[in-house]
């Protein structure tokens, strides 16, 4: 079903339109909602619609991003919604729509919806000078349907069978394990077969208490990485690389993006290493051996690839507090009094958030952000919540020696790893294949940013930037929208909508002839003819036969109505152009219509 959910309407016809529309006569389409009343005409032609076309494609990503929320959203109730009590049973759960049951539920590509985790407690034994490492991990449940198996997504760590339990927290009574084993070509499930099925409405715990796995020489998982100084020898260092389905290469997890909990994590780890995580350490206690065992703070709820770990030696770091007791740490393999590097990245880290807090008119919550140099780094930055790792040579860059090109890509590798806090944790896309959209809009966000950060910089200096083209359109953005569009605002509401919406474009006749085009929003859902009283700030491009230029209608409320000019039996086309990201749907004579263009002379369209 994932292939399902996963498609991203990029162009102008829904799925839908591969079916053959009925027969219905196009001029007699009268709409179901007939109740509604003529007002003047009301359409707004734009001129500059480029720019609308880019508003397009960055709402249009950013819906994307929240889109994938709406599978779990649409398909039950969520956890935070429901909330039952631990020791309550009684309390109902609305029977969510339940995917598909196949026999073996593990064969389907996503982890099923009905077994929601929604709190882990993991522990991890580490240690940079060793290639292994041990854990234990529970994990707390919720039930949205009956079931025998709670099905993990595992890779290449290793269980002890005998020491997997589960206990009803409703009730507090064990749930005897019937069976454990291992499936798929590389046996990436880990499923837990319980005797007697867990019951809706109930929370489950399942306790593992020993796991083992390997730190690689490179991603995924927990890979090695080495700082080489010419004074004091190598610091070796433990990282995780969990993008896009690290997370079980580390630890028995729910490894689904729109899984999301909270972890309480503990590190224990010789004492003369630093432990860091996605939250701030909250207390340490002294272990045998000189090893100690550091506990961190709850996470908010965060998806299992955003759950950052690192452990290292000899690194020195640089803080800073903002006003609300917000912390930022630079680490560096020097004494950051000896080179300004690490304040510069302190800077422009903090630049960068101050930046896009204001631009996008949205807080930054994270009470502690580590940024951390990690060498040889395959991607350029790596974003956990609260941990951004670089590449060591994208984050310490020399500003008296470097070029001004070289210090522009030090500075967009750091402004684009702060803009993944909005556009990737905060919404986080719920499936893999969508992670490419929290790219493109912290791409966007950093050039954003990074006019503030240098402003003394002109646009010329920025043509010798690879990537002028998209930084001159953003820009011609902000300048063109400050007129008409509020853009916090307009993104606001892609952010705090889950899901994205489905538009729906329907043309009637009223009783005096008069022709009006209705343009409808709704949440998209493949599940529910659900109507949702949420609503997007949409710019809707739409074309008809005669008008072949795209005209634009700002869609904020509900439901709009302009007059129709298209003539008689002619075809419009939302989402014009192939921009945005919203989904487009039309009476059956419209589908026709535009069934018949296309079969005719589809250059047209
Ligand atoms: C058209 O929309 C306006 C508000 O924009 C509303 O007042 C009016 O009743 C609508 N007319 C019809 C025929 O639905
Ligand atoms: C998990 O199981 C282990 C071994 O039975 C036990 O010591 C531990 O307390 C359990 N953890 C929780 C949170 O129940
Ligand atoms: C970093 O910012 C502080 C405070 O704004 C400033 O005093 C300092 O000079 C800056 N350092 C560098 C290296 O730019
Ligand atoms: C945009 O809207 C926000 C919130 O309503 C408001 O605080 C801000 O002043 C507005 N900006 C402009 C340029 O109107
Ligand atoms: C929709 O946009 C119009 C024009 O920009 C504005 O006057 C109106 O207040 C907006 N309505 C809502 C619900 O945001
Ligand atoms: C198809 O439409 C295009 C654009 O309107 C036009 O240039 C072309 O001549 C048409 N082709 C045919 C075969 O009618
Ligand atoms: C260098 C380059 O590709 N420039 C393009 C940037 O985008 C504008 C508007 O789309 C084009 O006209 C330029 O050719």
């Amino acid at each position: 079903m994932g292939d399902g959910i996963c498609e991203i309407a990029i162009d102008g016809l829904p799925p839908v339109a591969r079916q053959a529309p009925p027969r219905i006569d196009p001029v007699n389409q009268l709409d179901e909602d007939g109740q509604m009343v003529a007002i003047p005409e009301e359409a707004y032609t734009i001129k500059r619609w480029q720019v609308f076309c880019i508003i397009f494609v960055i709402l249009g990503a950013f819906g994307g991003v929240v889109y994938f929320i709406v599978l779990p959203i649409k398909s039950y109730k969520p956890p935070s919604v429901l909330k039952p009590e631990p020791g309550d049973p009684s309390r109902p759960f609305t029977d969510p729509t339940p995917e598909i049951h196949k026999e073996k539920p593990w064969e389907q590509q996503r982890l099923p919806n009905y077994l929601q985790p929604y709190e882990y407690r993991l522990t991890l034994r580490l240690d940079v000078t060793k290639a292994t490492y041990s854990g234990s991990i529970v994990i707390n449940l919720r039930c949205y349907h009956p079931t025998e198996y709670i099905i993990l997504d595992i890779q290449d760590v290793h269980i002890s069978d005998n020491l997997v339990s589960v206990i009803d927290l409703s009730t507090g009574r064990i749930q005897p394990v019937s069976d454990t084993f291992q499936v798929s070509d590389r046996r990436t499930r880990y499923i837990i077969s319980v005797a007697e099925k867990l019951r809706v409405g109930s929370i489950y715990r399942a306790n593992i208490t020993t796991f083992t796995g390997r730190v690689n020489a490179e991603p995924p998982g927990l890979y090695t990485a080495r700082h080489r100084t010419r004074r004091s020898g190598d610091r070796r260092m433990v990282v995780s690389g969990l993008k896009p389905t690290g997370a079980r290469h580390v630890f028995p997890c729910m490894d689904d993006p729109a899984m999301k909990a909270t972890f309480d994590v503990i590190i224990e780890h010789p004492s003369d290493q630093i432990a860091l995580t996605s939250s701030p350490s909250e207390s340490t206690t002294t272990l045998a051996n000189g090893w100690i065992r550091e506990t961190f703070y709850r996470t908010s709820k965060l998806s299992t690839h955003l759950l950052g770990f690192a452990l290292f030696e000899g690194l020195t770091e640089l803080e800073r507090y903002s006003s609300r007791g917000q912390v930022v740490r630079v680490w560096s393999p020097f004494d950051p009094n000896t080179s300004p590097a690490a304040e510069v990245a302190l800077n422009t880290t903090l630049d960068a958030i101050s930046n896009m807090k204001d631009l996008l008119g949205l807080d930054y919550l994270l009470q502690k952000t580590d940024v951390l140099p990690v060498p040889g780094q395959i991607v350029p930055y790596d974003v956990y919540s609260g941990l951004l790792m670089v590449r060591d040579t994208l984050l310490f860059c020399d500003v008296d020696d470097s070029s001004i090109r070289d210090q522009l890509q030090c500075a967009m590798a750091l402004n684009h790893a702060v803009a993944h806090y909005w556009f990737g944790i905060t919404v986080t896309a719920a499936w893999w294949s969508d992670l490419w959209v929290t790219e493109a809009l912290s791409t966007e966000l950093a050039y954003e940013s990074l006019a503030c950060h240098f402003p003394e910089l002109s646009m010329t200096i920025l043509a010798s930037y690879d990537t002028i083209n998209t930084s001159q359109l953003w820009s011609t953005l902000s300048q063109a929208t400050d007129s008409f569009v509020n853009v916090s605002v307009v993104m606001n509401n892609w952010v705090s909508n889950a899901g994205y919406p489905y538009v729906t474009l329907r043309q009637t006749v009223e009783n005096n002839g008069a022709r009006r085009l209705y343009i409808i929003q709704d949440a998209f859902s493949y599940f529910l003819a659900s109507k949702s009283t949420l609503h997007w700030n949409i710019p809707v491009a739409y074309k008809t036969r005669d008008q072949s230029d795209a005209r634009v209608l700002w869609l904020n409320v509900s439901i709009e109505n302009i007059s129709d000019d298209s003539s008689k039996g002619e075809w419009v086309l939302g989402k014009a152009d192939s921009n945005g990201f919203y989904r487009v749907n039309y009476g059956p004579g419209n589908w026709k219509l535009l069934a018949d263009q296309l079969l005719t002379n589809h250059t047209v369209i």
